[in-house]
């Protein structure tokens, strides 16, 4: 220190460039002298504002600060002095993470790594935003890198995020190395409060969802009692595993901690107070769900087809938000491809069909989990291939002989499931109704569409196929009403190829449904299926065009897509769950604006109020 202020001296006297002066600035912070080290930054901007130091240190104070606001604007201004400065760039990106503007943190983080691919710095943040976006493939490439590069300070980081990767994928074994092996590293050892108390919370719910209590109990007890008893959310972890273990008296007491230590932020706790053993049924219910969203452990493997990631991308992210906030376990499916669709592919050639469809299911039992499709079509191929080759040897003999070409086999393992029924029946209608924050009072038009209900001889739901109520019991627990109206399960005119080699005919079938549900008085279409969804979203603009005439006035009802509405009634935020989206971009979807369903909810939705 007595070497800082020395030279800090030397250099008082001749802060004669931008260089000595951010250093001053430097030195100043080393000292902990914040004031002052402001005082030379914000100097060296004054004396040089063409200078983009001055700039990329007052940003970085600001963000240190958790001045958000100003450490956006100090980036942005020394963006405009050069739009490629890596630092200003990661900054920016990592103040729009801590905001949760994901987009906008990829917007700039990606352009850092055209220029810098290997900076691990670079790498961790693009990660780091990819796993917020459960995007999870890219998120574990870059991290990776991150972690390969020895950078010491971000090799630990990204090892603590490849962890919570490995968490959100299920795979808790996994996760727990990756959080064992940080376990007395410096940036997690107890000289970092945050960090150490982070990296035991991670350890110990890892340890509990594995079903190792007593070890989990040992992670949330050594952070307790060692230094930090006031940390509310340890206790509480502490009283999920007494309540497990049915140590009532033991969980009570560890709850009424909680609740003094921070009654705002759980305020459903008050209610252990007036607990007796015997027990309120009530907060009984409130723990369970509290402990296990997804009571089951139901983990799958996404697939996505072709036209989710090709069209309408946040389908599936506004899906991975609602399956992480259900705690559902999520893998990818590497290297699939088209499923392939039934509507076109079936049509030409069965045995291609099949083959290509099983490829895609092997990919599926190399990791032992069941598939979950988001889309009706992709759906109906997946499902009918697996019924069809695991009951009829002699068309999976020559399937695998084909496949055998490119070393795999099809050994019939898993089932291919839909997104709809791994919510309904897998998790449970009950345990999602849990989650629900908002009460959506809309009036609903459930669109089924053909290939999740035909044909029905396997499919888990052929009691009732004339009249399915899944989807519309799923829109109802939003607090939403699924509104009856004419020829409710008619096709919506895009499958079969119909879409694409007779657009007219198709949109006629699509005129005479939109028609049925205005007459019904709905606000909003909600689907299961992609291809639905681009034949409701783009179909309406396309028939406001082309059968002006004939239609009683121009369609704008909006289209969403059921995890879009879960995940709104669930709280998530509508960036997230592509219902809303800075900048507005045109020539993208969603095509028919869906304002007027947040207009229709605004006062149910008080989040909402800072966000438009
Ligand atoms: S993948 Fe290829 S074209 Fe598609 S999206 Fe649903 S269906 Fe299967
Ligand atoms: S409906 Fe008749 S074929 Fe389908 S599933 Fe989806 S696209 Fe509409
Ligand atoms: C409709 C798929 S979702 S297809 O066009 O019938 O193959």
């Amino acid at each position: 220190m007595e070497d800082v202020k020395k030279q800090i001296h030397e250099l008082r006297g001749n802060a004669d460039s931008v260089e000595n002066i951010i250093q001053l600035g430097d030195l100043y912070l080393k000292t902990q002298d914040i004031l002052e080290a402001r005082h030379y930054y914000e100097r060296a901007i004054k004396e040089y504002p063409q200078s983009i130091q001055g700039y990329n240190r007052m940003a970085n104070f600001s963000f240190c600060h958790e001045k958000f606001f100003d450490a956006n604007n100090y980036y942005s201004q020394a963006l405009r002095i050069d739009s490629q400065n890596i630092e200003a760039l990661v900054g920016m990106g990592r103040t729009h993470l801590q905001q949760n503007g994901l987009d906008r943190a990829e917007f700039h983080l990606n352009k850092a790594l055209k220029q810098a691919p290997e900076d691990p710095t670079v790498l961790f943040y693009v990660g780091l935003t990819n796993l917020k976006k459960h995007n999870l493939l890219l998120a574990e490439r870059h991290l990776t890198a991150s972690v390969q590069s020895k950078d010491y300070q971000y090799w630990s980081y990204a090892t603590f995020y490849l962890g919570v990767l490995n968490f959100q994928k299920g795979f808790f074994q996994e996760a727990l190395n990756y959080f064992n092996s940080l376990k007395a590293i410096p940036p997690f050892s107890e000289s970092m409060p945050i960090n150490y108390q982070a990296l035991k919370n991670n350890i110990g719910v890892a340890h509990f969802r594995l079903g190792n209590y007593e070890y989990a109990k040992r992670a949330f007890l050594e952070v307790i009692t060692e230094k930090y008893p006031k940390n509310a959310q340890m206790w509480l972890n502490l009283a999920m595993v007494y309540w497990v273990q049915d140590k009532l008296e033991e969980a009570l007491a560890a709850l009424k901690t909680v609740h003094r230590l921070e009654p705002s932020k759980w305020p459903w706790l008050s209610a252990v107070t007036h607990y007796t053993t015997e027990g309120s049924e009530w907060l009984k219910a409130k723990m369970d769900s509290f402990i296990k969203e997804n009571p089951k452990g139901v983990n799958v493997a996404m697939y996505l087809g072709c036209v989710i990631p090709n069209r309408y991308p946040f389908i599936d992210a506004a899906t991975r938000h609602v399956l992480n906030s259900l705690k559902v376990g999520v893998v990818e499916l590497e290297g699939a491809g088209c499923c392939p669709a039934p509507g076109v592919f079936r049509s030409f050639d069965i045995n291609t069909w099949l083959t290509l469809g099983a490829r895609n299911l092997t990919i599926s039992e190399d990791l032992g989990r069941n598939m979950c499709i988001m889309c009706n079509g992709c759906y109906g191929t997946l499902n009918d291939v697996n019924t069809e080759l695991k009951h009829d040897k002699l068309k999976r003999n020559y399937v695998n002989d084909k496949l055998k070409e490119i070393g795999k086999e099809f050994k019939g393992t898993i089932e291919a499931e839909h997104l709809v029924w791994v919510l309904y029946h897998d998790i449970g209608i009950e345990n999602i109704k849990k989650m629900m924050n908002h009460k959506l009072d809309l009036k609903v038009a459930v669109h089924y569409g053909c290939h999740i209900l035909k044909p029905i001889h396997n499919k888990p739901w052929k009691e009732d196929f004339e009249t399915p109520t899944f989807l519309d019991e799923l829109v109802e627990i939003t607090g939403c009403t699924s509104v009856d109206y004419q020829d409710k399960l008619m096709c919506c005119g895009a499958g079969g190829g119909l879409r694409g080699s007779e657009k007219e005919i198709s949109l006629d079938f699509t005129r005479d449904k939109l028609e049925s549900m205005r007459k019904a008085g709905v606000d909003i279409i909600i689907n299961c299926c992609p291809f639905c969804h681009l034949q409701f979203d783009l179909g309406q603009m396309e028939i406001n065009n082309l059968f002006k005439d004939k239609i009683s006035g121009p369609f704008t009802i909006p289209v969403i897509y059921i995890s879009q509405l879960l995940g709104l009634a669930m709280g998530i935020d509508p960036f997230s769950l592509g219902l809303l989206r800075y900048p507005q971009k045109k020539g993208v979807p969603p095509f028919i604006p869906v304002d007027p369903l947040f207009t229709s909810i605004q006062k149910d939705l008080e989040c909402l109020r800072e966000l438009i």
